[in-house]
């Protein structure tokens, strides 16, 4: 697979994608991740991204020729012709499925916005999908485009050694973690809950299923609300087979 990032501030993007999880597939070669600043493909004396808007109004846009410039020289680099994704408010929300898509496609050109916007001939012209991280305000798409990347790459057969830990993550299978201990048993007083010292595997793996459906319950009800919950159909299929057995366990 490999990402192409545009973005007004490579170093921090990069430093990013340098570190963990990402930093080693890179190394490995599983995922070639290319980091262009946009100031690259200007043509003027001040290097200028962006510009005051059309019509008034605050801030600045930015400008279409950089990025156009910066799209259409990772396109004649030839290959098939990638998705174009621009990180906006705009932007349909992500989820963990919508990173399973994304995680499949061989070459993936990511847009970071900055300002107030990118002028509308990108997203009309040059851009196949718009993705938003999520409802509040952040001052550019840098940190939403490490967000994607990093839930995407992780999916990348490969990447995290551990599948069976890819494969337990909390919205695949659409419930939240069970509480996590480590040792000592007793710290400042707080004692680990005795089932999991008991070694009894089944008591074990019933308090987990337990407090994972407790916890789901208490903070995340949307997730059991059967709403757009990010779940691909696979994964519904999961949960809804997983309460199923449970209820079955409970002879209801
Ligand atoms: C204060 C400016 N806002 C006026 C209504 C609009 C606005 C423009 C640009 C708000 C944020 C941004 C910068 N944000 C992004 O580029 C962005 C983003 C986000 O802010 N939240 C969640 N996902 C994303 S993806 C890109």
């Amino acid at each position: 697979m490999v990402i192409d990032v545009i973005t007004i501030f490579p170093a921090m993007v990069e430093a990013a994608l340098a570190e963990g999880v990402i930093g080693r597939a890179r190394e490995r070669g599983l995922v070639e991740i290319r980091v262009r600043d946009l100031r690259e493909y200007t043509d003027d004396r001040h290097r200028s991204v962006d510009d005051v808007p059309y019509g008034g109004g605050p801030g600045m846009v930015m400008k279409p020729e950089p990025l156009f410039r910066a799209v259409e020289a990772i396109t004649a680099e030839g290959g098939r012709p990638p998705a174009v994704v621009l990180m906006t408010p705009q932007g349909r929300r992500f989820t963990h499925a919508e990173a399973g898509r994304l995680s499949r496609l061989d070459h993936l050109v990511m847009i970071c916005g900055r300002y107030e916007g990118v002028d509308e001939r990108v997203a009309e012209a040059l851009v196949t999908d718009e993705i938003s991280i999520g409802d509040y305000v952040l001052s550019g798409g840098e940190l939403p485009a490490l967000v994607v990347i990093d839930a995407t790459v992780r999916l990348v057969p490969g990447v995290v050694g551990d599948a069976a830990s890819v494969a337990a993550d909390s919205f695949v299978d659409g419930w939240l973690d069970y509480p996590h201990y480590t040792r000592p048993a007793v710290f400042r007083g707080m004692a680990v809950p005795e089932v999991l010292v008991s070694g009894h595997h089944g008591e074990i793996e019933r308090w987990r299923r337990a407090e994972r459906e407790r916890r789901t319950r208490a903070r995340r009800p949307d997730l059991l609300s059967g709403g757009d919950d990010g779940l691909d159909t696979a994964s519904r299929a999961s949960r809804a087979g997983a309460a199923k057995e449970k209820r079955d366990h409970e002879g209801d």
